[in-house]
């Protein structure tokens, strides 16, 4: 019979990547650890006062929220977190996103920020669609969201952001960027975007090495609320499918994204920012 790995105990979970299962505790310990070391390899949190987290509701977000309060209560005391999310008036959906908000934030006792998108800025993300934008509306509605939330940021005067960007996420987007030979956007895709702007605020991702549902067990595990469902504006978008062939690649060759990261991180990278900084060099 399966153990958990780490105690022996019955387990909860399996993570498949590693071929190791874990009961409840020994996977908590597991996923903080991980984002411990990610935070330290990158130094992000070095000389950090306050944090900014973009939550959404979501179960990533939700579990950056709740990881990066243990770490802040327990490895950086001088570190003061605030959630900041943004009621993107998608209809049937953002206000539950909200709720779900409120409710972590409550039970964590971060203190957060709400941006009702219609209210402040007069138009909601639906109301894109019957825009030129509309053709690719999840892509007008991440750069929205990523000027705002650069914006309340900003004005929180926090000096990092956090997103719950992860590992599948990440691979999706190099997936798509590496197809296209974007090398400007292959370049952009990294754990820390440091900034010297001083209206732009460096932007942290430290669930970059962890897979959706490694932070969906976290959340379960920490009996988190999240919501369920999916935004309706992403049925059958492009981003949906590559997501779902990235999965069958990684059944097929485990340790896939995992191994696409790292390649990329270590080895493209490096070389490609070189070459686009020094293009006489990397003939
Ligand atoms: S909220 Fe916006 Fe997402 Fe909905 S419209 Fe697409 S980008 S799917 S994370």
């Amino acid at each position: 019979m399966t153990r958990c790995r780490f105690c022996g105990g019955s387990p909860a979970y399996v993570i498949e990547h590693a071929g190791m299962s874990l009961c409840k505790d020994c996977f908590i310990k597991y996923y903080e650890k991980k984002v411990y070391k990610t935070i330290l390899k990158h130094g992000m949190l070095k000389d950090a006062d306050k944090v900014a987290v973009a939550v959404s509701g979501g179960k990533d977000s939700v579990a950056l929220l709740k990881v990066l309060h243990r770490m802040a209560s327990e490895r950086f005391p001088s570190i003061s977190l605030v959630a900041v999310h943004i009621n993107l008036g998608i209809p049937g959906y953002s206000d539950r996103c909200q709720a779900v908000v409120e409710d972590v934030c409550r039970s964590l006792g971060v203190n957060y920020l709400i941006y009702d998108l219609g209210r402040e800025e007069g138009y909601t993300i639906p109301d894109l669609r019957s825009t030129a934008l509309g053709r690719r509306i999840c892509g007008a509605c991440g750069t929205v969201k990523r000027y705002l939330m650069n914006k309340l940021a900003y004005e929180v005067e926090a000096d990092r952001l956090a997103t719950g960007h992860n590992l599948d996420d990440t691979v999706e987007l190099l997936l798509e960027f590496y197809l296209r030979g974007s090398v400007e956007e292959i370049i952009r895709v990294k754990p820390v975007a440091w900034s010297n702007h001083p209206k732009l605020v460096t932007k942290i991702k430290p669930l970059i090495e962890l897979t959706e549902r490694e932070n969906l067990y976290y959340v379960m595990a920490q009996g988190l609320p999240i919501l369920e469902t999916e935004c309706p504006l992403a049925k059958g978008s492009r981003m949906l499918r590559r997501k779902k062939l990235i999965d069958m690649i990684e059944r097929e060759i485990p340790g896939f994204k995992h191994t696409f990261y790292k390649s990329h991180l270590k080895r493209l990278l490096p070389k490609l920012e070189q070459a686009v900084e020094e293009p006489e060099l990397a003939e």
